[in-house]
């Protein structure tokens, strides 16, 4: 792309752009004739009953059918872009389950990326070119936010709490990434690259990078390192004084308040940082916080490591996820990363 063409519209190279562009065409379009039949009455009119002409002045009293039809006669119109748009939005809202899994943490003034091979980068992003990606966002301080207009995907990126984006890049090549959400001095250069590339460019690039943990393994050691096991795994002694992990991804959680919870990434990543908010029903109050100890990108490969456990390593049923069934996961994304050789099998064997 050459940055010295005046470009009056981004290029389009994902799947939704074209159908975003259309619905943005079709209203522009009717912007457009409704403003040109306006402004040709307001002249002809002006003309019309200009001072001198000698026209006939008596009020008009418009009768009510006349009144009914333009009421009534833009309806069907709106209703369309209201459908129509809601339909793109559903779509936008909604990553297919296969997406590749990214985590993106936003800060001042940099956006880090890591791959689900667990390749970092900080401002460049790989993907492959016809595979939907799905970014998992969080910011380090204040609000960012996520533009590829080239994609015509545009997400805030909140201190907080995760907010999550899709796309699906059809064309390859190198687009523009912007934070679109005023953040402080250098934000202006808060900028990136998106390169999307060929399948086999993508796993060449991959291969070339030096080898790096997957984020369900550094999300293993930082479960050692902070001792998780300590309450969450039974000893031969001892049974465990937390719930099992495995398999809570996506399932839903009874909560001591009577309340039901389910277990997507927002719920882990809470249960990390601030235990005491929601207790699970049967157990204690007894977990510390880790926040301030384990970092945004700590926690999403906790979170990572949590969904690739396997639910069959537990002999103890999850003691929350029982018969109070709510929809299980329902609109939550799909574990970041597959291989369940990467789960420990001695995980969370106590009985409740
Ligand atoms: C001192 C014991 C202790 C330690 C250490 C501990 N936890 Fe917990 N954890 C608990 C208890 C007790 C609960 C259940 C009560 C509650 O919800 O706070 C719990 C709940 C959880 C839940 C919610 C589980 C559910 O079924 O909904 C998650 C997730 C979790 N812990 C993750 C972790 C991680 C990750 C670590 C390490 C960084 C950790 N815990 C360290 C005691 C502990
Ligand atoms: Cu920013």
């Amino acid at each position: 792309m050459n940055d010295a063409d005046l470009q009056l519209f981004p290029e389009a190279a994902s799947t939704i752009a074209p159908r975003i562009d259309a619905l943005f065409w079709f209203i522009t379009g009717i912007t457009v004739v409704l403003s040109l039949a306006i402004a040709v009455m307001v002249v002809f009119l002006a003309i019309r009953y200009r001072r001198k002409n000698d026209v006939d002045r008596t009020p008009y009293l418009p009768n009510k059918k006349l009144e009914m039809a333009w009421l009534i006669g833009p309806l069907p119109i709106l209703l369309v872009i209201f459908f129509w748009s809601a339909q793109l939005f559903f779509e936008i809202r909604r990553a297919p389950h296969d997406s590749m899994q990214v985590a993106v943490v936003g800060r001042q003034w940099m956006w880090k990326f890591q791959q689900p091979t667990g390749r970092r980068e900080i401002d460049v992003l790989h993907v492959p070119v016809n595979r939907p990606v799905q970014l998992t966002m969080i910011s380090q301080d204040v609000i960012h936010s996520f533009y590829v207009p080239a994609f015509r995907i545009k997400q805030d990126v909140l201190p907080g709490t995760y907010t999550t984006a899709w796309f699906e890049a059809d064309k390859v090549g190198t687009y523009h990434l912007f934070c679109a959400e005023y953040c402080g001095t250098s934000h202006s250069r808060m900028v990136g690259k998106i390169v999307v590339m060929s399948q086999a460019d993508y796993e060449n690039w991959l291969a070339g990078g030096k080898a790096q943990e997957m984020p369900a393994v550094a999300g293993g050691r930082l479960f050692e390192q902070y001792r998780c096991g300590s309450c969450h795994m039974a000893t031969e002694t001892q049974p465990a004084r937390a719930p099992s992990l495995a398999g809570l991804f996506g399932k839903p959680v009874r909560l001591a308040d009577g309340r039901t919870a389910t277990a997507d990434q927002e719920y882990l990543r809470e249960s990390i940082l601030r235990p005491n908010d929601k207790i699970v029903a049967g157990y204690q109050p007894l977990m510390p916080t880790f926040q301030g100890q384990i970092d945004e990108e700590g926690v999403l490969q906790l979170i990572a490591y949590i969904k690739s456990l396997d639910p069959a390593s537990s002999t103890g049923a999850h003691p929350a996820a029982g018969a109070t069934g709510t929809a299980a996961g329902a609109g939550s994304p799909p574990p970041a990363v597959g291989p369940s050789g990467t789960t420990p099998s001695t995980f969370g064997g106590s009985k409740p």
